[in-house]
């Protein structure tokens, strides 16, 4: 399936406008955050969370899109999607790494992403553009297809993100993530049993938008995740691919719901080599 862009001029608005709504929403979320900041409810387990802030983020992102670009789809995390009239489709996490959020962990994003095709099917759509902030560092990673993976940091100037030599995956520091569900998360341990002798070392950040910019940045080597939602994906998926690296499920699959594999070419290779087999001999959920 060819995934066709829109003209590189509509590519550069689609882009600012990511950047835009990622630090807007990011605002938010850090200035009005309240001190008693709870659970509003749970969704997949108990462990899988929302808080009024990520709901409140996520309709404001919604409304700003529609506004902007009333034809657009709209995809987020939480409740509220709208189905596109147009070839874009806005595919957005409020709050990429909820329980960072509600702990105070200063590692959590707002991750916006304009997106082709149809984001609900793995191996139908691809983001054209896409921004990640975290608010608390002010980091803000943005890309769009064709122009290159930038970094800006509070009040600096951007920098370029291009994935340089990685090492072996005997020396590479690996980011990974875990599920809520019980049955998921002993899959996703066997997998780690097998990997983990094989890697430097792992790093659990605890979101997957961050761990993806992370490899673009190179401050992770790789990372790979199974179970990540589209909008877990979906900005920083643009992001590394256009800093070099290979985003990608197992045994030719593009990344999806399965699995998702990020680094440098050869290291990617590596590693989906030895996370096809860890995935094998780990059977089912
Ligand atoms: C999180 C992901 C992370 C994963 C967590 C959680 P959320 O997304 O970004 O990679 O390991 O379990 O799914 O739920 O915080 O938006």
């Amino acid at each position: 399936m060819t995934l066709q862009p829109p003209p590189a001029e509509e590519l550069d608005e689609l882009e600012d406008l990511c950047v835009e709504l990622a630090r807007e929403a990011g605002r938010l979320i850090v200035d009005e955050r309240p001190p008693d900041l709870g659970v509003a409810r749970t969704k997949s387990t108990a462990t899988d969370i929302v808080t009024v802030m990520d709901q409140r983020a996520q309709d404001l992102l919604r409304t700003r899109i529609q506004r902007a670009r009333p034809h657009d789809g709209f995809l987020g995390e939480e409740e509220g999607g709208v189905a596109a009239r147009s070839e874009i489709t806005w595919v957005v996490d409020p709050i990429d790494g909820t329980v960072n959020y509600l702990y105070g962990i200063p590692a959590y994003a707002v991750s916006v992403a304009a997106t082709v095709g149809d984001p609900t099917t793995d191996g139908a759509w691809a983001p054209v553009a896409g921004a990640v902030v975290n608010p608390v560092t002010g980091e803000l990673f943005h890309a769009r297809q064709g122009g290159g993976a930038w970094l800006r940091t509070s009040g600096g100037p951007g920098r370029r993100l291009r994935l340089g030599e990685p090492p072996t995956l005997a020396l590479a520091l690996a980011g990974t993530g875990f599920g809520y569900e019980a049955a998921r998360r002993r899959w996703q341990a066997r997998v780690l049993g097998d990997v983990l002798p094989q890697v430097r070392d792992i790093r659990r950040i605890g979101s997957a938008a961050l761990d993806i910019c992370a490899v673009a940045a190179g401050t992770l080597d790789c990372y790979f995740e199974r179970g990540l939602n589209p909008w877990d994906m979906a900005a920083a998926w643009v992001v590394v691919t256009e800093a070099g690296g290979v985003f990608s499920g197992l045994d030719g699959h593009g990344p999806g719901d399965r699995m998702v594999v990020a680094g440098a070419p050869g290291l990617h290779a590596e590693l989906e080599a030895v996370l096809s087999a860890a995935a094998e001999r780990a059977g089912q959920e």
